[in-house]
């Protein structure tokens, strides 16, 4: 009985503890499970040394260049706004992030329906496992009832026997009193075991059950939950403009999310304008600050842009960038109307910030894989677009330059790595979608890394896949934010 008992309880139990393992190991996306010896690393990554005799590099043919140019805004007519406001560094107010959740650019989410997708998970690897032990407790019945009749023919013999030892002598008597004895132990046996046994195991099926039904419940709590929230609309301010240095001169000078039109081919979206930065008017077309956002996806996501644009934090307008990707299609389409500068801003997990400035920054379209086009460097950070990481020599540094690259990501790969083994890929290594060369100096859409210092332990391919700026923290720090933004390029 035991025997049968344990073994149910091992068929019962198993899937589910490997369910749970499958779902951690699906989202353990970092494998947080450093072997810590040996330390910190400190060797520079981001590039793939040439294995000599087998292979070469061949850096980019000529890029095209950037559009140039005086551009099509003058310089501000007014001098620039002087707001000492400080950059947003506000919470969301859940850090569950809706990771999935747009389909298209713009849908709210601030929370939830990652919990929700996991729960619907769970419940699938639940409902089975009930529905085993079901069939287990049935067969229990189903065995018990054959026992008991099995009693029941012992007691019919034993009646048999009692009328015909009345007959017989002491042999038969004592043969009769061992017969009375076993059927009083299978008897007692029945009557206390099996159905203690039963209710053991009718007591984990309560459990499970009552598991199911909670999850059932926060289900359908978590689904009226999303409903909300998910379309939660930021009041749509006056006013619009081809980009944000559009609004801006419109008089919206508030840092906050609008709709821009850039072409009246396409349809209006959302994006979130930094008009505080540096006199305002820019169009920020990334944003990373807490994580909450996976930046590890395909082709159509990055053409598409992906995550959330703003929130609004209790000022009933979307005051607060959200993580999100712009998406391929619309950089390429803002960068081409004209000469565009970049600013790339970042922070690291003491609260110090740098940034990098571009005054040409062009990216092609879909046919040319959104090959992009920098040029004139500025700022504190380090230029690692144009020339590599700084700690790299020779050609090793040559690899890591991004101007002139093509777009990646993990399932199109146009990276200049070419080591004829196509599982070996930048952006599948690296982390995110980028213009990975073999393979970065700056990796903004890497993985996001709590704390800042990692190591090729931590990381899923032992490579620098965080969101790395070589040429500030090296290969071995992922940074606590990164903000990247663009504006028509004017004379001030
Ligand atoms: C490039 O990197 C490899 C491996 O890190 C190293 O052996 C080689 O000397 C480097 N080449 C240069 C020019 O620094
Ligand atoms: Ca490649």
């Amino acid at each position: 009985m035991k025997i049968l008992l344990v073994l149910c309880l091992c068929i019962c139990t198993l899937p589910i503890y490997q369910s749970l393992a499958d779902e951690l190991d699906e989202y353990d996306d970092y494998g947080l499970d450093p072997k810590d010896k040996e330390g910190a690393v400190i060797d520079p990554r981001g590039h793939r040394p040439v294995s000599r005799g087998r292979e070469t590099y061949v850096p980019s043919g000529g890029a095209p260049p950037p559009i140039s140019g005086r551009g099509r805004y003058r310089g501000r007519p007014t001098a620039a706004p002087t707001t000492s406001k400080q950059e947003q560094k506000e919470e969301q107010p859940d850090a569950g992030g809706c990771t999935h959740a747009s389909e298209r650019m713009g849908v709210l989410c601030p929370n939830g329906c990652e919990l929700k997708n996991t729960i619907l998970k769970q419940e699938r690897n639940v409902k089975p496992a009930v529905t085993e032990l079901k069939r287990g407790v049935e067969e229990l019945n189903r065995d018990t009832n054959s026992i008991y009749k099995y009693v029941n023919g012992l007691s019919d013999e034993l009646r048999e026997r009692q009328r015909v030892t009345d007959g017989n002598g002491q042999l038969v008597g004592e043969y009769t009193n061992d017969l009375e004895s076993q059927h009083a132990f299978i008897k007692e046996a029945v009557n206390t075991n099996f159905p203690s046994n039963i209710r053991i195991l009718q007591g984990i099926m309560d459990t499970l059950r009552s598991k199911v039904q909670r999850i059932s419940q926060a289900i359908v709590a978590q689904r009226d939950k999303c409903k909300d929230r998910c379309t939660v609309t930021c009041p749509i301010p006056v006013v619009s403009g081809k980009e944000c240095e559009d609004i801006y001169r419109k008089g919206g000078t508030e840092s906050q999310m609008y709709y821009i039109r850039p072409d009246s081919f396409y349809k209006p979206y959302r994006v979130y304008c930094d008009q505080t930065t540096l006199d305002g008017g820019w169009t920020t077309i990334q944003n990373r600050m807490d994580g909450s956002v996976d930046f590890g996806r395909r082709w159509d996501e990055y053409r598409r842009g992906f995550g959330n644009i703003a929130f609004d934090t209790g000022k009933n307008y979307c005051n607060t960038p959200g993580e999100y990707w712009l998406g391929n299609d619309r950089i390429s389409q803002i960068t081409k109307m004209g000469p565009t500068e970049i600013l790339f801003e970042m922070g690291d997990w003491s609260g110090a910030k740098t940034q990098a400035r571009y005054q040409q920054f062009t990216v092609q379209g879909e046919a040319s894989n959104y090959m992009v086009s920098i040029a004139g460097y500025s700022g504190t950070a380090g230029d690692t677009l144009l020339t590599g990481a700084s700690e790299l020599f020779g050609e090793n540094r040559t690899m890591t330059i991004h101007n002139g690259m093509m777009f990646s990501t993990y399932d199109r790969d146009n990276d200049k790595w070419t080591p004829g083994d196509p599982s070996k890929q930048c952006s599948r290594e690296d982390g995110g979608g980028w213009w990975y060369n073999r393979c970065h100096s700056a990796n903004p859409n890497g993985r996001y890394y709590w704390g800042g210092s990692y190591t090729k332990y931590m990381a899923k391919h032992g490579t620098d896949d965080g969101m790395v700026w070589m040429n500030w923290k090296g290969s071995w720090y992922s940074l606590k934010s990164m903000c990247m933004k663009i504006r028509p390029f004017f004379q001030q």
